[in-house]
């Protein structure tokens, strides 16, 4: 006999797209409305998506996840969001604010619920114990250790619906969506450049191409993600210390892994080396080698800030995934190129990139134009 209960397939999956580039900190624009689903699990959805971006750091290696739990009225019983790694999954935390009141109700989740006992337990199992009648959720959970909450759910005779904003979840957590998809850190390369192409002039001196506020702007780029990547050479000639601080110069109290690719030997009194950050050496010169270790350290997101060889590494490697370059109003005339050689020759074998925004940091004598880009290969 057929089951009453079945599972809804969402929308299309769109492609991976990163139009826009912060969406983590701007609201829902609330495209892609599915039209299965209840205004009030549409109006759940967008509070799910609203908790899920509540500011917390650290959030660790785990996804931004926000869940409310609707009465069949569609009234709100509850709701709750992921703070990070080792925390209560957002729909464990939705349940015990509910208590009893969860029974009969109907759970909006941003991710399909795991299925597995990580650092905490199955919520698809929690989610069943409590009474829940029918899961709607944004996301099927990319992960394949957690995957499987549907299907658990749906075979318990709890009712199952997904892809309502489907695309607003991907962005939310979208170097982790990645990560968990290609296997592989997501990778922003970033650089600054004068308008001539030039990272350095010619006679070495490189302090400083970008403005103040596009270094302020740099700064909260890299808060978003969790490793820093430099090769030796810059480590050697540049001496960065590599960590997040706010417009006061003051470190900000979460700093993300600093990682130096290259196998040259370097002084410990090299600033990336002090004690304000952890810093790991990956002594490799193969950038895929890089991201496998950093990979297997749970890191999702690599923010790229080598100089142009390692660059050029990179992109030879199909291995960037977004550019963020900041283009100085000054001119050089001479000095190292951004990129170092990409073995192109002529002009069929450009690399092209897609523009994604376009904004000008800073004013007056401090600005300095943002342009953030994707290949062409892929999303
Ligand atoms: C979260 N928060 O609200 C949901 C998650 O290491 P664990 O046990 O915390 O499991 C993390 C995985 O669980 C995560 O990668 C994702 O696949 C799934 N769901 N994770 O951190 C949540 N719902
Ligand atoms: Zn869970």
């Amino acid at each position: 006999m057929e089951s009453s209960t079945q599972v809804v397939v969402g929308p299309a999956r769109p492609a991976y797209a990163l139009a826009d580039p912060f969406a983590v900190s701007r609201p829902d624009r609330g495209s892609q409305v599915a039209t299965d689903f209840s205004a009030a699990e549409q109006r759940a959805m967008r509070r799910a998506l609203e908790l899920a971006r509540t500011p917390c750091v650290p959030l660790g290696p785990n996804p931004r996840v926000g869940c409310v739990l609707l009465a069949p009225d569609g009234s709100e019983v509850a709701e709750g969001y992921h703070r990070g790694a080792g925390s209560p999954h957002a729909e464990a935390a939705a349940l015990t604010e509910a208590g009893e009141a969860a029974r009969g109700t109907t759970a909006v989740v941003t991710l399909e619920p795991c299925n597995h006992t990580g650092r905490t337990g199955p919520c698809a199992q929690a989610l069943i114990a409590a009474g829940v009648v029918r899961v709607v959720f944004a996301q099927p959970d990319p992960n394949p250790v957690a995957a499987g909450g549907a299907a658990a759910l749906h075979a318990a005779g709890v009712d199952v619906a997904f892809g309502l904003f489907e695309h607003e979840a991907r962005i939310l957590n979208r170097a982790w969506t990645f990560a968990m998809e290609a296997r592989r850190p997501f990778v922003t390369w970033k650089f600054a450049t004068t308008l001539d192409g030039r990272s350095a002039a010619a006679d070495g001196t490189s302090r400083w191409v970008s403005s103040k506020a596009a270094r302020v702007d740099t700064h909260r780029l890299r808060g978003l993600c969790d490793v820093m990547l430099v090769g030796t050479n810059t480590v050697e000639v540049d001496n960065p210390e590599l960590t997040v601080r706010d417009e006061y110069d003051e470190p900000l109290p979460h700093q993300p892994l600093r990682a130096v690719m290259g196998v040259r030997r370097l002084d410990s009194d090299r600033r990336i080396f002090n004690t304000c950050a952890e810093t790991i050496r990956l002594e490799t010169h193969d950038p895929r080698a890089a991201l496998g270790e950093l990979y297997l350290r749970d890191r999702q997101h690599v923010f790229l800030e080598g100089g142009p060889t390692l660059a050029a590494a990179f992109l030879n490697a199909d291995l960037v995934d977004e550019v963020v370059v900041y283009v100085a109003p000054m001119l050089l005339g001479a000095g190292t190129s951004a990129v170092a050689d990409l073995g192109i020759g002529t002009m069929a074998g450009a690399r092209h990139l897609i523009i994604n925004d376009v904004t000008t940091i800073g004013t007056g004598a401090d600005a300095n134009v943002r342009i953030t880009m994707h290949p062409e290969r892929n999303h």
